[in-house]
């Protein structure tokens, strides 16, 4: 009987805590934590403050409080093309397969990588690389199955190379095996409360094949945009907010602990992502649950940690569950960031219609008619900022 009561009053909590708002009207009134004022309370004026003492506090409480350590030591990292073909999508690119083996403590990881390099502009290339979490016919290198989610030749025919692996590499999106892949190199990860998880472990995953980039001579290290969707976006944002090397960061409908604001509590709220995914976020980020106000961080000192490297977020109308106002306000709370390095947003006061567009360059947003999805209109908008940097 006592047993029964307690299943009953756990359904009973987990029904309250987890109830959506979609009103803009029931948005709590909230106070976001100041991204420019150190935790000593020193109001942070330059660059090289924002470098040397913010920057840094800010990071080690993402990684403390919600993403994990990044661990960046390994024994040793091999790469491998296991098919090459230079005569690639009828002969407009050069295709690569290469497996990226990452050793450290007699175990391993391998990356697998599908990278199109276009054969008729100029090389080095730029490249968009996509944290793929779908399916991996999406990505297909045969290119028999085309995918909006990838459209390879689009991204060929505008002179950047695209590029791809699959998140599974790094760590299953499971509960029970997502310990399965990089966190066995790292055994040390799973003991600690603040260790890295699956979304840690994409991460990382994405800052290997920069390594890799950095020893492809086809590729132009210096100008790599990382980009995910939805989970695979709340992953670009942390590859790009601890890896400096990626020079674009791409995250779409990304959504709660992507780049929508927590405290707004629109649409998915903490408990419901770590109830529904506790394999994505740390042991701590579950002290969080419906404590949104408590959190040392929000989502705009995420993208700040960007800056000022350009940024672009999007939403689609209808995926009310990751709060498309939320993101755009979560950018605009970034914006003071940006300006330190003199660099000044194009975004307007308020939210944009939907189909319309700002891919300019440092701080770029849309919000797609349609659904929670990654497709071409996306990445010809991710083309479009790729074109706007100086
Ligand atoms: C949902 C999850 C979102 C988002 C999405 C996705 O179920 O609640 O945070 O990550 O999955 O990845 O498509």
């Amino acid at each position: 009987m006592k047993q029964i009561l307690t299943a009953l009053l756990l359904l009973v909590c987990l029904t309250n805590s987890t109830a959506q708002n979609y009103d803009e009207a029931k948005v709590p009134a909230y106070v976001l934590p100041e991204v420019l004022k150190t935790a000593a309370g020193k109001e942070v004026k330059s660059r090289k403050m924002w470098e040397d003492v913010r920057r840094p506090e800010i990071l080690r409480l993402f990684e403390d409080n919600i993403y994990g350590q990044m661990p960046k030591d390994y024994d040793s990292i091999r790469y491998t093309i296991k098919n090459e073909d230079k005569g690639a999508m009828n002969g407009k690119a050069r295709l690569k397969e290469v497996a990226i083996n990452v050793y450290r403590n007699r175990k391993s990881v391998e990356i697998n990588v599908v990278l199109f390099v276009p054969n008729h502009s100029k090389k080095p290339a730029p490249v968009l690389l996509l944290i793929n979490n779908r399916g991996t016919e999406n990505t297909d290198p045969t290119r028999k199955v085309k995918s909006g989610f990838w459209p390879a030749e689009m991204v060929i025919d505008s002179g950047y190379a695209v590029a791809a692996f699959h998140v599974s590499d790094l760590a299953p999106d499971n509960k029970d095996t997502f310990m399965n892949g990089v966190v066995q190199l790292y055994p040390e990860q799973l003991e600690a409360d603040n260790g890295m998880r699956a979304i840690g472990a994409w991460a990382w995953g994405a800052s290997r094949v920069m390594d890799y980039f950095e020893k492809d001579k086809d590729i132009d290290a210096g100008n790599v945009a990382v980009v995910g969707h939805s989970r695979g976006g709340k992953a670009s944002l942390w590859a790009a907010a601890q890896d400096q090397r990626f020079a674009v960061c791409v995250t779409n409908c990304s959504g709660n602990t992507g780049a929508a604001l927590a405290r707004r509590q629109f649409g998915e709220r903490i408990t419901r992502i770590n109830t529904t995914f506790p394999h994505w976020f740390n042991n701590n980020y579950k002290k969080f649950n419906d404590k949104e106000n408590d959190l040392p961080v929000d989502q705009h000192m995420l993208i700040a940690l960007i800056a000022p490297r350009p940024l672009y977020a999007t939403n689609a109308s209808k995926d009310l569950w990751a709060d498309p106002t939320g993101t755009f306000l979560a950018l605009k709370k970034a914006e003071k960031t940006y300006a330190l390095y003199g660099l000044k947003s194009k975004l307007p006061a308020n939210p944009p219609g939907i189909n319309a567009p700002i891919p300019s360059s440092p701080l770029a947003y849309h919000n797609r008619e349609g659904e929670h999805d990654l497709t071409a209109y996306d990445w010809g908008n991710f083309i479009r900022l790729m074109k706007s940097r100086p």
